[in-house]
């Protein structure tokens, strides 16, 4: 069967066909709630009025068959109640209107009813609202599966791991006040009955760099203000904190440690109460001040120009430093401590969920990522999170339009085909061995000598000079070049044009803590713990300076790495797109969404839905099922299985239109009809029982 648009055998015998003209009544009203019944023809201003329509009536959710497209209201819905899972619960998609907890549902029942592994792939751009969906699916699952009181524990860890990671991997941008910074994959896991026994997180490049480092009008990861603004008194007192934001370096270079829609005091009741054990609680504040006391470390120039602390000269047995060399110390030291103490947390926390029964049967995973992002400055980070993205949207075009596509192909299925752009290349681009950007990116880092950020750029214009996703002020034509720097690259990305800044892109990849910077680290690390609690740390920093890595070349596996996962599970999508750029409830920003409908390809994707099949089945599969409901093929059909489901469908009365017949499978285009097909098959298995009853009666 194909992974993508196949109504799920489980549905067919509880569905009740939607009730089409009840859709078309409200139409004007609400808008279509499934876009494959707009007009053949579909328009995009079409797709975007009703999408729009549905909007401005609160109704943020939309699908496209069993696609999931949510518009980001940036309002509280009063959609997401107990009550409101409760209906959902067990439902079929079509009988509803459409929600996040109608996909949740379905993907939990297919589960079930197939004992497959699944995930739920949400995507869209940074302040879209893909976090919010996922938390929405996980509430789904801890709190409308069946339960019992054992497992109650592993549930509340696992809705409790949300507010802790997000005050160590969340923070604001200009885009989202509670921008993810990591990718976070999460398995849930059902026993054989149905119920959540356990989970586990796979944390994806946390954006380190802006535990030193924040732009204007963003701020650093929201734990350090939570800790700041609303620890208790004793707490700050024993980690030799002020509650003054304003007092430490690393939280007020963006200029914003208020933020009107953030409560960090409350937050801080919030993820407080979330540290499950004492060990965390210490580690994780201890952390937080080291950092903070970190920054807040200054440097003098001696008369020879080395750096001097508290009047005592920084070196090792050779080199003695500069102040920017030891100013490089620190923020290393501060970014190693604070990365490696987020992957420590993740490990806390799926320690934590793990289910050590092995009744755990099948999963659920949910992706929920960092969105493509554009900032007026783009740098190392943006590139890997762009990359990401590109990533996911090749893996959303092999699961549907292409797969799709090539199945009708291979089954000899009559197909006009649909044409969309494959982004294919562009990850050829940043991945491909030799002359993709991470390959010359890792050369650069590598090569001993003067490898520097401008060299890197150098390499890249030889190696890429005609590719026509990538252009420099070099390669550019005349117009173009006026728009770019002689130190950026932009690339064309299947969501738009990025101009990245090469600068730092070498030494943010080279996450390296030199010998001589691990040791200048460690007297600066000297220095602060000892004012907060050094013993504490000590097997710490030995664990944080051990190692480097290549970033980009780490990312790249472990992406290969999660699309291994995700491609050896069923799929289901949410869409999700930003309404207005500014954050503001009631705003749809047409041109914005447009955009989004264009890039996601949500237009090409009903398109190969509307005209597709909504099922299809291996010949002998289906003959094997409905059998019963022709005598020309019950009890037995002893020629070949295509024959015997034409005679089958034949039977029946599938109308010419409705069905197709392929190489290896029977095509059907659309669910009513085998929901027909289905309900026969129902009365008629009832109606075999009852004789078989009535014979051994007899007998
Ligand atoms: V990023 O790529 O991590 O920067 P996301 O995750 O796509 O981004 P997020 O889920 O954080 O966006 O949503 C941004 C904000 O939009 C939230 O903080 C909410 O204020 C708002 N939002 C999103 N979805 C909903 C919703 N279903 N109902 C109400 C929402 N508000
Ligand atoms: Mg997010």
């Amino acid at each position: 069967m194909c992974r993508c648009f196949v109504v799920p055998l489980f549905h067919l015998h509880r569905v009740r066909v939607l009730d089409m003209e009840g859709a078309l009544t409200a139409r004007d009203r609400v808008g279509i709630q499934d876009f494959v019944l707009l007009d053949a023809h579909t328009s995009e201003t079409a797709f975007l009025d009703n999408l729009k329509k549905r909007f401005s009536e609160d109704l943020i959710y939309t699908y496209i068959g069993t696609l999931l497209v949510s518009v980001n209201p940036y309002k509280e819905l009063d959609i997401y109640s107990k009550k409101q899972m409760d209906i959902y619960m067990g439902v079929n998609f079509f009988e509803l209107p459409p929600h996040i907890f109608a996909l949740a549902d379905n993907a939990y029942h297919t589960m079930l009813a197939e004992a497959n592994n699944h995930f739920i792939l949400i995507s869209g751009e940074s302040g879209a609202g893909k976090t919010e969906a996922s938390k929405k699916i996980l509430q789904y699952y801890a709190v409308s599966c069946p339960s019992t009181t054992l497992l109650d524990n592993v549930r509340d860890r696992m809705l409790l791991s949300n507010p802790v990671l997000e005050a160590f991997g969340n923070s604001k941008t200009l885009k989202n006040d509670n921008s993810s910074r990591f990718g976070k994959y999460m398995d849930i896991q059902f026993d054989i009955q149905g119920d959540a026994v356990g989970g586990h997180i796979l944390g994806y490049l946390l954006e380190k760099s802006r535990v030193v480092h924040q732009n204007h009008r963003e701020r650093n990861f929201h734990i350090f203000y939570q800790l700041v603004k609303g620890g208790e008194e004793d707490l700050l007192h024993q980690l030799g904190l002020e509650s003054n934001c304003q007092h430490y370096s690393y939280l007020v270079q963006g200029e914003c440690a208020n933020v009107a829609s953030i409560n960090d005091k409350n937050d801080w009741k919030t993820v407080r109460n979330a540290l499950f054990c004492d060990d965390i609680h210490s580690i994780a504040y201890w952390v937080i001040a080291s950092v903070l006391h970190l920054g807040n470390v200054q440097f003098e120039p001696d008369s020879k120009g080395y750096a001097t602390l508290n009047n005592s000269t920084l070196h090792n047995n050779t080199i003695p430093f500069t102040v920017d060399h030891a100013i490089y110390a620190r923020d290393a030291l501060a970014k190693a401590i604070y990365g490696r103490t987020f992957t420590w947390l993740v490990n806390k926390i799926n320690d934590s969920m793990e289910n050590k029964d092995s009744s755990c049967k099948t999963v659920i995973g949910l992706l929920d990522i960092y969105g493509f992002e554009v900032f007026y400055v783009n740098s190392f980070e943006q590139f890997c999170i762009n990359y990401c993205n590109e990533k996911l949207q090749q893996l959303f075009i092999q699961l549907t339009l292409k797969s799709e596509q090539e199945e009708y192909e291979a089954e000899n299925i009559g197909w006009e085909p649909v044409q969309f752009f494959n982004n294919k290349i562009i990850c050829d681009l940043v991945e491909e061995k030799h002359r993709g950007i991470i390959s010359v990116l890792d050369e650069e880092c590598l090569r001993p000598g003067e490898a520097t950020d401008l060299t890197f750029l150098e390499r890249l214009e030889e190696k890429l000079d005609s590719h026509p996703h990538f252009v420099t002020h070099k390669l550019a034509d005349k117009k173009t070049r006026k728009t770019l720097e002689r130190g950026d690259f932009r690339l064309l990305h299947y969501a738009g044009e990025v101009t990245y800044c090469v600068v730092g892109f070498l030494s943010k990849n080279n996450d390296l803590l030199y010998r001589n910077i691990k040791d200048v680290s460690l007297q600066v690390s000297t220095h602060v713990l000892c004012e907060t609690r050094k013993g504490l740390f000590n097997w710490f920093l030995n664990y944080l300076l051990s190692c480097r890595l290549i970033v980009a070349s780490q990312f790249k596996s472990s992406l290969l790495g999660l699309t291994d996962i995700l491609m050896s599970k069923e799929p289901w999508y949410v869409r999700c797109l930003k309404s207005n750029e500014s954050q503001q409830p009631g705003q749809f920003d047409d041109v914005l969404v447009r955009h989004q409908v264009k890039y996601l390809g949500l237009m090409e994707h009903l398109r190969v839905r509307r005209a597709g099949f909504a099922y299809r089945c291996r010949y002998d599969v289906f003959l094997q099922r409905y059998k019963p409901l022709c005598p020309a093929t019950w009890p037995y059909w002893r020629g070949v299985a295509a024959e015997g489901v034409e005679v089958l469908v034949q039977h029946l009365g599938y109308l010419p239109d409705e069905y197709k017949m392929g190489r290896t499978k029977i095509f059907i285009r659309h669910p009513r009809t085998l929901f027909a097909t289905e309900d026969a098959f129902e009365v008629c298995k009832h109606d075999l029982g009852k004789d078989r009853k009535t014979k051994i009666n007899q007998e």
